[in-house]
């Protein structure tokens, strides 16, 4: 079966609050705009986007699960749990799809608790503190190695 023209994007706890709180780390572009970043990155490249957000893990997991039927990579900004989350790793490990982690901040220049990703070594494209636009050059990446034009 062709590889399907569609990537699933994950935003992880409190990215809804994104625009509303700490813009001096986050910026002020909201959820909304990040998706539509991301929609639009893939548009460019002839790939539809869908997008979900939650601030409970299970419901990251079971549309990571789902992604496996239809998407043909992974774009995930997994939040805090980017440092805490074994569960969230071996999902994104089982689907075997490829997978992009974005962070919007520059994680390496913050507290070291941020330093350490349980995402890192299941992601082949890996995005870090170039705020928002981040989400289109994960897009960008991403589809470049689901196309085979790169490997990262
Ligand atoms: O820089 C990123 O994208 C992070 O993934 C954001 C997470 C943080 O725990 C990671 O270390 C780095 C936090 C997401 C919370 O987002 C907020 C947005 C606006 C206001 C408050 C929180």
């Amino acid at each position: 079966m062709p590889s399907p023209r569609r990537l699933l994007l994950v935003n992880g706890p409190n990215l809804n609050l994104l625009g509303t709180r700490e813009p001096d780390v986050y910026g002020t572009a909201t959820l909304a705009d990040v998706e539509r970043i991301a929609a639009d990155a893939a548009a460019a490249r002839g790939f539809e986007l869908r997008a979900v957000q939650s601030n409970h893990e299970g419901v990251l997991i079971d549309a990571i699960h789902s992604a496996r039927e239809d998407c043909a990579g992974i774009v995930i900004n997994p939040g805090g749990l980017t440092h805490t989350s074994v569960v969230l790793r071996d999902a994104l490990s089982a689907v075997a799809l490829p997978v992009a982690e974005v962070h919007i901040s520059d994680v390496r220049a913050r507290e070291e608790f941020r330093h350490h990703s349980y995402v890192a070594d299941v992601a082949v494209v890996h995005v870090v503190g170039e705020g928002v636009a981040g989400y289109a050059t994960a897009v960008e990446r991403l589809i470049r190695v689901v196309t085979g034009l790169t490997d990262n």
